[in-house]
């Protein structure tokens, strides 16, 4: 923040110095008028600078003070003349005196209004109006002064976030006053019910900042288990009891290192991490894990250009008919080259980039290219291959989608039922509803589309039996143990029964053995995926993978399957 120059605190620290220097003025102006031997003259004028003087340090009640005392001294004792010693009128010194006065007061008033303003303008300007609590500035500033501990300390320092999940809700119908009043009440409740050193800021509209200095672990899981028990009550609004989904995420540090500015954020993505989840969090940040948040806003930001520059590229993993063992297509999944940091797995920045708005950036790069090595490849001899590239629901948000789908199929001439789309089941049925119509289109278009990671979340029957999808893959996580674990075995057992039940088709993923394949394959699983065939190569890889074996990966057949590379 850049300071400015506080006339209030300026008045304060120089008040004593200013009094004796305006009382020795006073003195001096009356010794020279005196000197000068007559007060007809202007001199008498230079009284007005003690009474500025004192106006500007002492506001209106010093002006008018020194304006009285000025008058005074040059006044009834004050001779019109010293050689002839005549007195002056007493309306003249009066007057004169009445005059001063009202200087002393305007001035004074002045400056009474001009540190009024200030303090107002420096009050607001680290306070929120509605509730009076500090702002996000303040909190940082006040973070900035925090002690150091030590690192080998069981104490840390706390700064929690917390935040309306429903705010948006609550504010289209209530107003925005409902989210200051509930905010308020809740800063009563903590004040009430939790240790009084806690700080409370309001740091955004819809959440507040607490810092709690100096606790120890055990102290501070107390504290959050009431503060849960607190967030779960209903809060008043007017004559109304509102419910609000609210999360708090605590960052714990030992001192502060970072610049100023930062904690703010990282109090806030930790909130919005945490209403996210829909869980409460605790993250510490250490000297090693420091730079966490701005890396990852970083990565983002250079996402574009990443793309722009060719940093990502697409690997192809196979996909093989286990009756067969041929391959019938691959799984187009992202790998980005960093040029300083090497190479940033998938799971570092695709998480992050599905949330933001660079979603639709990331999947049409990762269509047009696999749509791209699907005409190249049918070009060259490798016909008939599919490839599947992983999808967000968060595309569907971007009402031209579908269409940007449909266009890139155009522009680079592939069949419909050469692209499949992936989408994973918790985020497909969180958002079932509003995006039922989209998928319709898509699969009208020949457009091949798939369940991922299935297993993960929770899906409901009467949806996947209604919806457009040709394949459920099994998430890995059941894959990976089998033949040897029985609880995997059930569940991929009764997940292939169903899916053919419903007349859909299943996808092993993450098969990397030889027993695993053989399990799949008594099972009838119809097409399985994983290490054990091929892991994701490059596209020139995949293109000699496939001429090596004449697309046949795997031995196919019953008892006797083997890898043919
Ligand atoms: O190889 P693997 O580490 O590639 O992939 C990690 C995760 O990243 C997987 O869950 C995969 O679905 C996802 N992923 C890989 N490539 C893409 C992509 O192009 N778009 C999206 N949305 N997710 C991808
Ligand atoms: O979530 P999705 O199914 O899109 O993710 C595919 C992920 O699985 C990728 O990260 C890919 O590299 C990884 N993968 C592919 N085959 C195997 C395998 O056989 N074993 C393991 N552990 N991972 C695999
Ligand atoms: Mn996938």
């Amino acid at each position: 923040m850049i300071e400015t120059f506080d006339l209030d605190e300026w008045r304060k620290k120089k008040q004593y110095s200013a009094a004796g220097v305006i009382l020795l003025m006073v003195a001096i102006v009356y010794w020279f008028v005196y000197e000068r031997g007559e007060i007809k003259y202007v001199f008498s004028h230079t009284m007005y600078v003690p009474i500025v003087l004192s106006a500007i340090f002492f506001g209106a009640r010093g002006g008018i003070l020194i304006g009285i005392l000025g008058g005074l001294v040059l006044g009834p004792l004050m001779p019109m003349d010293t050689i002839t010693g005549e007195m002056q009128n007493t309306v003249n010194w009066v007057y004169r005196t009445a005059f001063f006065s009202l200087i002393g007061f305007i001035v004074g008033f002045a400056s009474d209004t001009t540190v009024f303003y200030i303090k107002k303008i420096k009050w607001l300007a680290h306070h929120d109006k509605p509730t009076g609590l500090p702002n996000s500035l303040l909190m940082e500033k006040i973070i900035q002064t925090l002690p150091d501990l030590p690192e080998d300390s069981d104490e840390s320092h706390y700064l929690i976030g917390l935040g309306i999940a429903n705010a948006v809700e609550i504010r289209m119908n209530f107003g925005s006053n409902a989210i200051d009043q509930i905010l308020s009440a809740l800063v009563g409740i903590i004040r009430n019910e939790l240790p009084d050193n806690l700080l409370i800021c309001r740091i955004h509209y819809n959440s507040l900042g607490i810092i709690q200095p100096k606790t120890n672990k055990i102290d501070m899981k107390r504290l959050t288990q009431n503060l849960e028990k607190i967030l779960k009550k209903p809060f008043a609004f007017d004559d109304l009891h509102l419910h609000c989904d609210m999360y708090f995420g605590c960052v714990a540090l030992k001192r502060v290192i970072d610049e100023p500015g930062t904690y703010i954020e990282k109090i806030s993505n930790t909130v919005s991490e945490a209403i996210q989840k829909k869980q409460h969090k605790i993250i510490f940040i250490g000297r090693e894990n420091n730079g966490w948040v701005r890396e990852n806003i970083q990565l983002l930001g250079e996402l574009k250009h990443a793309i722009e520059a060719g940093e990502l590229t697409m690997h192809y993993q196979p996909k093989v008919i286990t009756q067969t063992g041929h391959i019938c297509g691959v799984e187009a999944l992202m790998r980005w080259h960093h040029p300083t940091l090497g190479n940033i797995p998938p799971d570092r920045f695709i998480p992050r980039t599905e949330d933001s708005t660079l979603v639709d950036q990331l999947t049409y790069f990762a269509i047009d290219q696999a749509l791209r090595q699907q005409a190249k490849w049918e070009k060259n001899g490798i016909s008939g291959m599919c490839v599947s590239v992983n999808i967000s629901v968060n595309n569907f948000k971007y009402h031209d989608f579908t269409d940007t789908v449909l266009q890139l199929l155009d522009h680079h001439g592939v069949n419909g039922k050469y692209l499949e789309l992936e989408i994973t089941e918790t985020l497909l049925m969180e958002e079932i509803e509003r995006n039922i119509e989209k998928l319709f289109t898509l699969s009208d278009a020949g457009i091949i589309l798939s369940i991922d990671d299935f297993g993960t979340g929770y899906s409901s029957l009467q949806y996947l039996a209604k919806l457009p999808i040709s394949f459920i893959k099994i998430d890995q996580a059941f894959i990976l143990n089998l033949p040897a674990d029985t609880k995997s075995k059930h569940i991929v057992q009764t997940t292939i029964n169903m899916a053919h039940d419903l007349g859909k088709e299943v996808v092993a993923e993450g098969v990397e053995t030889k027993a695993a394949y053989d399990y799949l394959k008594n099972t009838d699983c119809d097409i399985v995926q994983g290490y054990y065939a091929s892991p994701p190569v490059t596209a020139g890889e995949f293109e000699n993978l496939y001429r090596q074996c004449n697309g046949q990966l795997l031995n196919g057949a019953r008892g006797t399957s083997q890898r043919i590379q």
